[in-house]
Protein backbone atom coordinates (compact mmCIF):
# COMPACT_ATOMS: atom_id res chain seq x y z
CA UNK A 1 0.00 0.00 0.00
CA UNK A 2 1.38 3.29 -0.43
CA UNK A 3 2.66 6.06 2.11
CA UNK A 4 -0.15 8.60 1.47
CA UNK A 5 -2.50 5.17 2.60
CA UNK A 6 -2.23 6.08 6.18
CA UNK A 7 -3.00 9.67 6.04
CA UNK A 8 -5.14 9.93 3.32
CA UNK A 9 -7.40 7.18 4.60
CA UNK A 10 -7.11 7.13 8.01
CA UNK A 11 -7.99 10.62 8.20
CA UNK A 12 -11.17 10.85 5.51
CA UNK A 13 -12.14 7.08 6.84
CA UNK A 14 -11.19 5.39 10.09
CA UNK A 15 -13.82 2.01 9.59
CA UNK A 16 -12.87 1.79 5.94
CA UNK A 17 -9.03 2.31 6.92
CA UNK A 18 -9.06 -0.07 9.52
CA UNK A 19 -10.08 -2.95 7.00
CA UNK A 20 -7.90 -2.33 4.77
CA UNK A 21 -5.24 -2.54 7.25
CA UNK A 22 -6.96 -5.91 8.71
CA UNK A 23 -6.96 -7.33 5.30
CA UNK A 24 -3.25 -6.30 4.48
CA UNK A 25 -2.03 -7.98 7.47
CA UNK A 26 -4.86 -11.42 6.89
CA UNK A 27 -2.97 -11.43 3.13
CA UNK A 28 0.57 -11.29 5.21
CA UNK A 29 -0.48 -13.64 7.96
CA UNK A 30 -2.09 -16.46 6.29
CA UNK A 31 -0.99 -18.47 3.52
CA UNK A 32 -3.69 -17.83 0.23
CA UNK A 33 -4.58 -21.42 -1.44
CA UNK A 34 -7.79 -19.70 -3.35
CA UNK A 35 -6.82 -20.85 -6.84
CA UNK A 36 -8.44 -17.55 -8.33
CA UNK A 37 -6.32 -15.41 -6.30
CA UNK A 38 -2.83 -14.24 -6.95
CA UNK A 39 -0.27 -11.46 -5.57
CA UNK A 40 0.26 -8.26 -7.57
CA UNK A 41 3.25 -6.27 -8.10
CA UNK A 42 3.98 -3.30 -6.64
CA UNK A 43 3.82 -1.78 -9.81
CA UNK A 44 0.26 -2.91 -11.07
CA UNK A 45 -0.82 -1.83 -6.85
CA UNK A 46 0.50 2.00 -7.65
CA UNK A 47 -1.29 1.63 -11.08
CA UNK A 48 -4.43 1.03 -9.42
CA UNK A 49 -4.45 3.57 -6.95
CA UNK A 50 -3.47 6.38 -9.33
CA UNK A 51 -5.14 9.33 -10.86
CA UNK A 52 -5.63 8.05 -14.20
CA UNK A 53 -8.70 6.68 -12.45
CA UNK A 54 -10.46 10.16 -12.58
CA UNK A 55 -10.41 9.96 -16.29
CA UNK A 56 -13.43 8.92 -18.06
CA UNK A 57 -13.77 7.82 -21.14
CA UNK A 58 -15.51 5.49 -23.79
CA UNK A 59 -14.88 4.35 -27.10
CA UNK A 60 -10.68 2.92 -28.32
CA UNK A 61 -7.40 4.18 -28.67
CA UNK A 62 -7.62 7.36 -31.26
CA UNK A 63 -11.21 6.59 -31.22
CA UNK A 64 -12.90 8.58 -28.19
CA UNK A 65 -16.14 10.00 -27.05
CA UNK A 66 -14.53 12.40 -24.50
CA UNK A 67 -11.20 14.50 -24.88
CA UNK A 68 -7.93 14.51 -22.95
CA UNK A 69 -7.79 11.04 -23.21
CA UNK A 70 -4.38 10.99 -25.37
CA UNK A 71 -2.25 8.97 -21.94
CA UNK A 72 -4.73 6.84 -21.66
CA UNK A 73 -4.20 6.37 -25.45
CA UNK A 74 -0.84 5.39 -24.69
CA UNK A 75 -1.33 3.10 -21.96
CA UNK A 76 -4.68 1.10 -23.81
CA UNK A 77 -2.48 1.11 -27.07
CA UNK A 78 0.66 -0.83 -24.76
CA UNK A 79 -1.99 -2.99 -23.39
CA UNK A 80 -3.36 -4.69 -26.55
CA UNK A 81 0.45 -4.81 -27.69
CA UNK A 82 1.21 -6.22 -24.93
CA UNK A 83 -1.80 -8.91 -24.46
CA UNK A 84 -1.61 -9.30 -28.45
CA UNK A 85 2.22 -10.61 -28.32
CA UNK A 86 1.83 -12.37 -25.09
CA UNK A 87 -0.79 -14.34 -26.27
CA UNK A 88 0.45 -14.91 -29.87
CA UNK A 89 -3.04 -13.15 -31.73
CA UNK A 90 -3.71 -10.43 -33.88
CA UNK A 91 -6.74 -8.52 -31.88
CA UNK A 92 -7.31 -7.96 -28.37
CA UNK A 93 -9.29 -5.99 -26.65
CA UNK A 94 -8.77 -5.30 -22.76
CA UNK A 95 -11.34 -2.95 -21.72
CA UNK A 96 -13.90 -6.08 -20.51
CA UNK A 97 -14.22 -5.02 -16.68
CA UNK A 98 -13.96 -8.60 -15.91
CA UNK A 99 -14.19 -12.16 -17.34
CA UNK A 100 -17.79 -12.66 -16.62
CA UNK A 101 -18.25 -9.64 -18.64
CA UNK A 102 -15.63 -10.72 -21.17
CA UNK A 103 -17.78 -13.72 -21.52
CA UNK A 104 -20.81 -11.50 -21.76
CA UNK A 105 -19.40 -9.46 -24.91
CA UNK A 106 -18.84 -12.96 -26.32
CA UNK A 107 -22.43 -14.39 -26.31
CA UNK A 108 -23.03 -10.85 -27.18
CA UNK A 109 -21.02 -11.50 -30.44
CA UNK A 110 -21.93 -14.56 -31.47
CA UNK A 111 -25.56 -15.27 -30.22
CA UNK A 112 -28.80 -14.74 -30.35
CA UNK A 113 -30.98 -15.57 -27.68
CA UNK A 114 -32.44 -19.01 -27.51
CA UNK A 115 -28.57 -20.21 -29.19
CA UNK A 116 -27.36 -23.28 -28.09
CA UNK A 117 -24.04 -23.36 -25.83
CA UNK A 118 -21.97 -26.59 -24.88
CA UNK A 119 -20.08 -25.96 -22.22
CA UNK A 120 -18.41 -27.72 -19.16
CA UNK A 121 -20.78 -29.28 -16.32
CA UNK A 122 -20.12 -26.64 -13.54
CA UNK A 123 -19.71 -29.57 -10.95
CA UNK A 124 -17.09 -30.64 -13.55
CA UNK A 125 -15.02 -27.68 -13.25
CA UNK A 126 -16.67 -25.55 -14.78
CA UNK A 127 -17.78 -21.41 -14.73
CA UNK A 128 -21.25 -20.09 -13.74
CA UNK A 129 -20.72 -17.72 -17.17
CA UNK A 130 -20.89 -20.26 -19.11
CA UNK A 131 -24.82 -21.16 -18.53
CA UNK A 132 -25.45 -21.14 -15.17
CA UNK A 133 -29.44 -20.86 -15.27
CA UNK A 134 -28.93 -18.32 -12.04
CA UNK A 135 -27.07 -16.21 -14.40
CA UNK A 136 -28.20 -14.21 -17.49
CA UNK A 137 -26.06 -16.63 -19.86
CA UNK A 138 -28.40 -19.84 -18.94
CA UNK A 139 -31.63 -17.70 -19.05
CA UNK A 140 -30.89 -16.27 -22.98
CA UNK A 141 -29.46 -19.44 -24.49
CA UNK A 142 -30.35 -22.86 -23.99
CA UNK A 143 -27.27 -24.10 -22.16
CA UNK A 144 -25.79 -27.81 -22.62
CA UNK A 145 -23.11 -29.36 -20.77
CA UNK A 146 -20.26 -31.80 -21.00
CA UNK A 147 -19.25 -33.54 -18.31
CA UNK A 148 -16.37 -35.67 -17.71
CA UNK A 149 -15.20 -39.36 -17.63
CA UNK A 150 -16.47 -41.05 -14.44
CA UNK A 151 -13.52 -43.08 -13.98
CA UNK A 152 -10.42 -40.68 -15.01
CA UNK A 153 -12.60 -37.50 -14.37
CA UNK A 154 -10.67 -35.75 -17.42
CA UNK A 155 -12.63 -34.45 -20.34
CA UNK A 156 -13.70 -37.62 -22.64
CA UNK A 157 -13.57 -35.89 -25.88
CA UNK A 158 -14.68 -39.02 -27.94
CA UNK A 159 -17.59 -38.49 -25.68
CA UNK A 160 -17.76 -34.89 -25.99
CA UNK A 161 -17.82 -35.12 -30.14
CA UNK A 162 -21.18 -37.39 -30.07
CA UNK A 163 -22.55 -35.13 -28.01
CA UNK A 164 -21.77 -32.35 -29.73
CA UNK A 165 -22.98 -34.26 -32.96
CA UNK A 166 -26.48 -34.23 -31.36
CA UNK A 167 -26.59 -31.06 -30.15
CA UNK A 168 -25.24 -29.11 -32.93
CA UNK A 169 -24.67 -25.87 -30.62
CA UNK A 170 -23.64 -22.70 -31.81
CA UNK A 171 -20.84 -22.55 -29.65
CA UNK A 172 -18.74 -24.70 -27.55
CA UNK A 173 -16.66 -23.36 -24.40
CA UNK A 174 -13.82 -24.69 -22.84
CA UNK A 175 -12.83 -24.03 -19.56
CA UNK A 176 -13.61 -23.28 -16.54
CA UNK A 177 -12.88 -22.55 -12.45
CA UNK A 178 -11.98 -26.25 -11.01
CA UNK A 179 -10.80 -27.93 -13.92
CA UNK A 180 -6.99 -29.26 -12.71
CA UNK A 181 -6.19 -31.21 -15.98
CA UNK A 182 -4.47 -29.53 -19.54
CA UNK A 183 -7.58 -29.20 -21.63
CA UNK A 184 -7.07 -30.53 -25.76
CA UNK A 185 -7.68 -27.37 -27.38
CA UNK A 186 -5.96 -28.90 -30.45
CA UNK A 187 -9.26 -31.72 -30.37
CA UNK A 188 -12.14 -29.49 -29.04
CA UNK A 189 -11.21 -27.10 -31.90
CA UNK A 190 -11.65 -30.26 -34.42
CA UNK A 191 -14.89 -31.13 -32.63
CA UNK A 192 -16.07 -27.56 -33.20
CA UNK A 193 -15.71 -27.84 -36.50
CA UNK A 194 -17.18 -30.82 -37.63
CA UNK A 195 -20.25 -29.49 -36.17
CA UNK A 196 -20.02 -26.16 -36.85
CA UNK A 197 -19.99 -24.58 -34.15
CA UNK A 198 -17.36 -21.53 -32.80
CA UNK A 199 -15.13 -22.30 -30.29
CA UNK A 200 -14.51 -20.37 -26.92
CA UNK A 201 -11.89 -20.94 -24.68
CA UNK A 202 -12.10 -19.55 -21.23
CA UNK A 203 -8.57 -19.42 -20.29
CA UNK A 204 -9.11 -17.85 -16.99
CA UNK A 205 -7.69 -19.67 -14.76
CA UNK A 206 -4.91 -20.71 -16.86
CA UNK A 207 -3.69 -17.68 -18.57
CA UNK A 208 -0.55 -17.22 -16.26
CA UNK A 209 0.37 -20.86 -17.59
CA UNK A 210 -0.58 -20.26 -21.40
CA UNK A 211 1.51 -17.08 -21.23
CA UNK A 212 4.48 -18.54 -19.11
CA UNK A 213 4.53 -21.48 -22.04
CA UNK A 214 3.69 -24.03 -19.47
CA UNK A 215 0.06 -24.79 -21.10
CA UNK A 216 -0.62 -25.41 -24.78
CA UNK A 217 -2.03 -22.25 -25.60
CA UNK A 218 -5.75 -21.81 -27.29
CA UNK A 219 -4.53 -20.05 -30.47
CA UNK A 220 -4.53 -21.46 -33.24
CA UNK A 221 -7.48 -23.61 -32.40
CA UNK A 222 -9.86 -21.29 -30.90
CA UNK A 223 -12.19 -18.86 -32.65
CA UNK A 224 -12.31 -16.56 -29.45
CA UNK A 225 -10.60 -16.44 -26.19
CA UNK A 226 -11.39 -14.95 -22.86
CA UNK A 227 -9.95 -14.95 -19.74
CA UNK A 228 -8.94 -12.48 -16.57
CA UNK A 229 -6.02 -11.37 -15.60
CA UNK A 230 -6.43 -11.76 -12.32
CA UNK A 231 -5.35 -15.43 -10.98
CA UNK A 232 -2.24 -17.17 -13.08
CA UNK A 233 -1.56 -14.13 -14.70
CA UNK A 234 -0.99 -11.99 -11.27
CA UNK A 235 -2.45 -8.89 -12.88
CA UNK A 236 -5.36 -6.63 -11.82
CA UNK A 237 -9.33 -7.43 -11.70
CA UNK A 238 -10.79 -7.01 -15.35
CA UNK A 239 -10.83 -9.16 -18.48
CA UNK A 240 -9.48 -9.63 -21.93
CA UNK A 241 -10.77 -10.93 -25.02
CA UNK A 242 -8.33 -12.22 -27.44
CA UNK A 243 -8.74 -13.33 -31.43
CA UNK A 244 -7.42 -13.65 -34.71
CA UNK A 245 -10.68 -12.99 -36.55
CA UNK A 246 -10.55 -9.34 -38.15
CA UNK A 247 -14.08 -9.41 -39.22
CA UNK A 248 -15.15 -10.22 -35.72
CA UNK A 249 -13.02 -7.88 -34.13
CA UNK A 250 -14.84 -4.99 -35.05
CA UNK A 251 -18.03 -6.09 -34.27
CA UNK A 252 -16.56 -7.08 -30.90
CA UNK A 253 -15.35 -3.57 -30.35
CA UNK A 254 -18.78 -2.61 -30.11
CA UNK A 255 -20.00 -6.03 -28.41
CA UNK A 256 -17.44 -4.66 -25.50
CA UNK A 257 -18.89 -1.03 -25.84
CA UNK A 258 -21.56 -0.07 -25.77
CA UNK A 259 -22.71 -3.62 -25.68
CA UNK A 260 -22.24 -4.58 -22.52
CA UNK A 261 -19.94 -1.86 -21.14
CA UNK A 262 -19.62 1.86 -20.64
CA UNK A 263 -16.60 3.74 -19.57
CA UNK A 264 -13.66 2.09 -18.99
CA UNK A 265 -11.82 1.49 -15.92
CA UNK A 266 -8.63 3.43 -17.21
CA UNK A 267 -6.23 2.68 -14.39
CA UNK A 268 -7.02 -1.00 -14.31
CA UNK A 269 -5.91 -0.26 -17.85
CA UNK A 270 -2.76 0.73 -16.43
CA UNK A 271 -2.60 -1.60 -13.78
CA UNK A 272 -3.55 -4.20 -17.15
CA UNK A 273 -0.64 -3.17 -19.26
CA UNK A 274 1.88 -3.30 -16.61
CA UNK A 275 0.97 -7.10 -16.17
CA UNK A 276 1.19 -7.94 -19.14
CA UNK A 277 4.60 -6.64 -19.59
CA UNK A 278 5.91 -8.41 -16.36
CA UNK A 279 4.17 -11.76 -17.89
CA UNK A 280 6.83 -11.15 -20.91
CA UNK A 281 9.67 -11.87 -18.67
CA UNK A 282 11.90 -14.85 -18.35
CA UNK A 283 10.80 -14.38 -14.75
CA UNK A 284 7.33 -15.27 -15.65
CA UNK A 285 7.99 -17.86 -17.46
CA UNK A 286 10.20 -19.62 -14.22
CA UNK A 287 7.21 -18.66 -11.98
CA UNK A 288 4.86 -20.12 -14.16
CA UNK A 289 6.89 -23.06 -14.32
CA UNK A 290 6.73 -23.23 -10.65
CA UNK A 291 3.39 -22.48 -10.33
CA UNK A 292 3.13 -26.11 -11.81
CA UNK A 293 5.69 -27.69 -9.83
CA UNK A 294 4.14 -26.82 -6.75
CA UNK A 295 0.91 -28.16 -7.33
CA UNK A 296 2.38 -31.21 -7.95
CA UNK A 297 4.16 -31.49 -4.91
CA UNK A 298 1.07 -30.29 -3.41
CA UNK A 299 -1.02 -33.37 -4.43
CA UNK A 300 1.76 -36.07 -4.14
CA UNK A 301 1.96 -35.13 -0.71
CA UNK A 302 -1.83 -34.98 0.07
CA UNK A 303 -1.89 -38.07 -2.08
CA UNK A 304 0.43 -40.15 0.15
CA UNK A 305 -1.14 -39.00 3.16
CA UNK A 306 -4.38 -40.95 1.78
CA UNK A 307 -6.27 -38.03 0.52
CA UNK A 308 -8.08 -38.70 -2.65
CA UNK A 309 -6.92 -36.12 -5.46
CA UNK A 310 -10.11 -35.73 -8.10
CA UNK A 311 -8.53 -36.71 -11.40
CA UNK A 312 -5.40 -38.51 -9.46
CA UNK A 313 -3.59 -35.40 -9.82
CA UNK A 314 -2.85 -31.85 -11.85
CA UNK A 315 -1.43 -30.08 -15.14
CA UNK A 316 -2.28 -26.96 -13.28
CA UNK A 317 -2.30 -25.01 -10.67
CA UNK A 318 -5.33 -26.39 -9.07
CA UNK A 319 -5.72 -29.83 -7.23
CA UNK A 320 -9.09 -30.19 -6.30
CA UNK A 321 -9.67 -32.88 -3.05
CA UNK A 322 -12.59 -35.10 -2.50
CA UNK A 323 -13.10 -35.58 1.05
CA UNK A 324 -15.58 -37.89 1.63
CA UNK A 325 -13.48 -40.37 2.30
CA UNK A 326 -12.42 -38.47 4.95
CA UNK A 327 -16.07 -37.86 6.21
CA UNK A 328 -15.78 -34.20 5.93
CA UNK A 329 -17.76 -31.32 3.76
CA UNK A 330 -15.39 -28.99 1.85
CA UNK A 331 -17.06 -26.55 3.89
CA UNK A 332 -15.63 -28.13 7.25
CA UNK A 333 -12.70 -28.48 5.66
CA UNK A 334 -12.57 -24.72 4.52
CA UNK A 335 -13.29 -23.71 8.22
CA UNK A 336 -10.37 -26.01 9.90
CA UNK A 337 -7.87 -24.55 7.51
CA UNK A 338 -9.03 -20.92 7.69
CA UNK A 339 -8.45 -21.92 11.57
CA UNK A 340 -4.68 -22.39 11.19
CA UNK A 341 -4.51 -19.29 8.69
CA UNK A 342 -4.50 -21.47 5.77
CA UNK A 343 -7.24 -19.80 3.02
CA UNK A 344 -9.52 -22.55 0.60
CA UNK A 345 -12.47 -23.02 -0.76
CA UNK A 346 -15.01 -25.63 -0.85
CA UNK A 347 -16.45 -26.80 -4.28
CA UNK A 348 -18.38 -29.32 -6.00
CA UNK A 349 -16.60 -32.01 -7.61
CA UNK A 350 -17.96 -34.41 -10.40
CA UNK A 351 -21.41 -35.65 -9.67
CA UNK A 352 -21.84 -34.09 -5.74
CA UNK A 353 -24.52 -32.70 -4.37
CA UNK A 354 -26.09 -29.80 -6.24
CA UNK A 355 -26.47 -28.31 -2.72
CA UNK A 356 -22.81 -26.49 -1.50
CA UNK A 357 -23.32 -26.95 1.97
CA UNK A 358 -23.07 -30.35 1.09
CA UNK A 359 -20.11 -30.58 -1.48
CA UNK A 360 -17.35 -32.60 -0.46
CA UNK A 361 -14.52 -30.64 -2.92
CA UNK A 362 -11.93 -28.34 -1.06
CA UNK A 363 -10.27 -26.56 -4.04
CA UNK A 364 -6.48 -25.78 -3.16
CA UNK A 365 -4.11 -23.48 -5.71
CA UNK A 366 -0.61 -22.81 -5.85
CA UNK A 367 -0.30 -19.12 -7.68
CA UNK A 368 -0.69 -17.07 -4.86
CA UNK A 369 2.37 -18.89 -2.42
CA UNK A 370 4.08 -19.41 -5.61
CA UNK A 371 4.22 -15.53 -5.88
CA UNK A 372 5.63 -15.37 -2.21
CA UNK A 373 8.29 -17.44 -3.12
CA UNK A 374 7.39 -20.92 -1.82
CA UNK A 375 8.83 -24.19 -3.62
CA UNK A 376 8.22 -27.69 -3.47
CA UNK A 377 9.66 -28.03 0.32
CA UNK A 378 6.91 -25.59 1.02
CA UNK A 379 4.17 -27.17 -0.68
CA UNK A 380 5.14 -30.24 0.98
CA UNK A 381 4.74 -28.81 4.48
CA UNK A 382 1.52 -27.58 3.46
CA UNK A 383 0.22 -30.60 2.17
CA UNK A 384 0.95 -32.31 5.07
CA UNK A 385 -0.53 -29.76 7.93
CA UNK A 386 -3.88 -29.83 5.22
CA UNK A 387 -3.66 -33.56 5.85
CA UNK A 388 -3.14 -33.31 9.27
CA UNK A 389 -5.67 -30.84 9.42
CA UNK A 390 -8.27 -32.44 7.90
CA UNK A 391 -7.70 -35.81 10.23
CA UNK A 392 -7.81 -33.82 13.24
CA UNK A 393 -11.09 -32.48 12.34
CA UNK A 394 -12.53 -35.78 11.32
CA UNK A 395 -11.60 -37.25 14.76
CA UNK A 396 -13.48 -34.49 16.21
CA UNK A 397 -10.63 -33.07 18.33
CA UNK A 398 -8.47 -30.51 16.18
CA UNK A 399 -7.27 -28.04 18.76
CA UNK A 400 -4.02 -28.70 19.41
CA UNK A 401 -3.70 -29.58 15.73
CA UNK A 402 -4.84 -26.45 14.79
CA UNK A 403 -2.61 -24.52 17.14
CA UNK A 404 0.50 -26.36 15.95
CA UNK A 405 0.08 -25.63 12.58
CA UNK A 406 -0.76 -21.83 12.77
CA UNK A 407 2.60 -22.09 14.32
CA UNK A 408 4.28 -23.45 11.56
CA UNK A 409 2.46 -21.35 9.05
CA UNK A 410 3.42 -18.48 11.16
CA UNK A 411 7.25 -19.19 10.58
CA UNK A 412 6.35 -19.74 6.14
CA UNK A 413 4.53 -16.00 6.46
CA UNK A 414 7.78 -14.85 7.77
CA UNK A 415 10.27 -16.30 5.70
CA UNK A 416 7.96 -15.83 2.76
CA UNK A 417 6.86 -11.77 3.62
CA UNK A 418 3.63 -10.86 1.06
CA UNK A 419 5.81 -7.63 -0.04
CA UNK A 420 9.54 -7.48 0.47
N1 LIG B 1 -14.54 -17.98 -10.75
C1 LIG B 1 -14.18 -17.69 -9.39
C2 LIG B 1 -13.11 -18.63 -8.91
O1 LIG B 1 -12.58 -19.39 -9.69
O2 LIG B 1 -12.80 -18.61 -7.72
C3 LIG B 1 -13.71 -16.27 -9.23
O3 LIG B 1 -12.79 -15.91 -10.17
Amino acid sequence: MTAHFDTHVAVADPLIADALRHEKSRQQDQIELIASENIVSRAVLDALGHEMTNKTLEGYPGNRFHGGGKFVDIVEQAAIDRAKQLFGCDYANVQPHSGSQANLAVFFLLLKPGDKVLSLDLAAGGHLSHGLKANLSGRWFEPHHYGVDATSEVINYDDLETQAAKIRPKLIIAGGSAYPREIDFERMGQIAEKVGAWFHVDMAHIAGLVAGGVHDSPFPHADIVTCTTTKTLRGPRGGLILTNNEDWFKRLQSAVFPGVQGSIHTQVLAAKAICLGEALTGEFKDYAAQVKTNARALAQTLQTRGIRIVSSGTDTHIVLLDLSSKGLTGKQAEVILERANITANKNAIPNDSPRPPEWVGLRLGTGAATTRGMKEPEFAILGEMIADLVEAEAAGDSTETVTRCKAQVSGLCAAFPVYL
